[in-house]
């Protein structure tokens, strides 16, 4: 019994002894691996008075159709549908503001504007092009903190989306015989609905090495005004990053992507055998990426506090409700610069 409070006590001055409290490592964003991979956001807090502004450049290259895991030859979607998509080319430029007003909430705004074309064969064999650009959706966030000290942390996410982004973009097609009409479902800029956007970030750091981890999902609020709703999606993604400097890091990443069928109609399209991508039944799908990156940081010098970072998806797995184009390769370049609290250097 005797021993028993002994060892009890000898923990309790342990735990509480500063030299173990200095061997854990506090996790800081003042590392290049302080920032997760540029392709993950909401990932990292601000301290009070803290704001941040960030650009991302992404392009994404999608080609060839998939059934399931199956790829369909052209020929084989010309047997149902009159016209086949080949090819899609996705820019996103993003802008965003990250600003604490006290060490447990950051809140952020992001906006973007998109530049996307999709090619297409007509079963008669003629090709053309769709194309659409402008400003996507608007998201608004707030980070929560719920563990601040210590080498793992982990914080909510809460995010609103604004539909900012149109879904009423057109074009002409050899079909619609020199009218404009409503662009397939692909081709629009936004979801048109309010989306609510909550997750969760866990991180975690020693002197060497980082890891992260996120589950977020995207909820559609009711049904857009011309008549449809777009499908929710759920992401959950992993990292690990290595530090071989001050000012590079590393990073390894797996990310799974859900995302659901339409529901509702939009009735500009009449025929839903027109082309897939006008199909809401045709429009969900599953895909695992390995994204691999860099983060770098300049802590010190002319450029200090500014980051530059890139990250480039190699898909591993695609399981898609099709036909329905594949993704090829997605890359992500971005910049980020922290400011002090006003007043402060
Ligand atoms: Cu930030």
């Amino acid at each position: 019994m005797r021993m028993l409070v002994c060892l009890c006590a000898a923990i309790a001055l342990a735990a509480t002894s500063p030299a173990l409290v200095q061997a854990q490592y506090e996790w800081t964003s003042s590392r290049p691996d302080g920032h997760a991979p540029i392709g993950v956001m909401g990932d990292h807090t601000h301290e009070h008075g803290e704001f941040m502004l960030s650009y991302r450049f992404m392009r994404m290259y999608m080609n060839g159709n998939l059934d399931g895991n199956d790829e369909l030859d052209v020929s084989e979607i010309h047997r149902s549908f009159m016209v086949a998509p080949l090819d899609m080319t996705m820019t996103m430029h993003m802008a965003g503001l990250m600003y604490a007003p006290s060490d447990a909430v950051t809140l952020l705004v992001m906006t973007n504007w998109l530049d996307q074309s999709m090619n297409h064969r007509t079963r008669p064999g003629g090709m053309f092009e769709a194309a659409s650009s402008g400003l996507g959706d608007t998201s608004l966030g707030a980070l929560i903190g719920v563990k601040r000290t210590g080498p793992v942390r982990m914080h909510l996410n809460a995010g609103v989306s604004i539909p900012t982004g149109s879904i009423e973009e057109t074009g002409v097609n050899p079909m619609s015989m020199g009218r404009a009409v409503q662009m397939p479902y692909p081709m629009q800029l936004g979801s048109g609905t309010w989306d609510f956007s909550p997750g969760v970030t866990v991180l975690g750091m020693n002197e060497s090495v980082s890891w992260g981890l996120q589950a977020r999902t995207v909820v559609r609020m009711g049904e857009n005004s011309r008549g449809y709703t777009k499908g929710g999606q759920t992401d959950a993604t992993f990292w690990f990053a290595v530090k071989p400097g001050d000012r590079l890091s590393l990073s390894a990443r797996m990310l799974t992507r859900t995302w659901g069928n339409y529901s509702g109609h939009d009735e500009a399209y009449a025929n839903p055998m027109m082309v897939p991508t006008v199909n809401e039944q045709r429009r969900g799908g599953t895909r695992m990426d390995l994204p691999l990156g860099f983060n770098l940081y300049f802590p010190d010098g002319a450029l200090s506090g500014h980051r530059i970072a890139a990250e480039w998806h190699i898909p591993l797995y695609q399981n898609l409700q099709g036909p329905q184009l594949a993704t090829d390769w997605m890359l992500t370049i971005g910049w980020q610069k922290s400011f002090a609290p006003l007043g402060h250097d």
